[in-house]
């Protein structure tokens, strides 16, 4: 009888401590974004699903924004249907989703996010459409603006 009282006891200990504590809730994961003309990098290509905690980082010398989308396609990120301009429309993209933005990040600046991710193939783009003097338009994404990261 000792015996099983001393069975159930330790379930329940088990049990109290994994509610407390989940293990995908226990760390989150950082990251590193760096965005400039004309590229994004990312500290991680891989990283685990759960609490992300990400940093935005204009290096360059022109106004950014980052857009992060999860991707429903296995084209790569930087093949990725774009409109007239070379700009994606993000209204009209069945083939992702976006999980979070950041507009007009100026030169210099940073901005922190924590975002929860589940398993998936997502995207950090810069999607920004600016008409030069010479009435030429540029869009950010199509000079290469755009980096992959996957989430296990
Ligand atoms: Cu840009």
């Amino acid at each position: 009888m000792k015996h099983v009282r001393t069975i159930i006891a330790t379930a329940f200990i088990a049990t109290a401590v994994a509610s407390a504590a989940p293990a995908w809730a226990a760390k989150k994961t950082k990251l590193d974004v760096e965005i400039r003309e004309w590229n994004i990098t990312a500290s991680a290509e891989k990283i685990p699903a759960g609490e992300v905690e990400f940093t935005v980082r204009n290096k360059g010398k022109e106004v950014h924004e980052m857009v992060l989308m999860m991707l429903n396609t296995k084209d790569p990120v930087l093949r990725l249907p774009v409109d007239k301009n070379g700009a994606i429309d993000e209204k009209a993209m069945p083939w992702a989703t976006i999980v979070d933005e950041t507009e007009g990040l100026e030169p210099g600046k940073h901005e922190k996010k924590v975002v929860k991710l589940k398993p998936g193939r997502y995207a950090f783009i810069c999607n920004m459409v600016e008409t030069e003097k010479d009435g030429s338009i540029e869009a950010h994404y199509s000079k290469g603006m755009a980096v992959e990261v996957n989430v296990e």
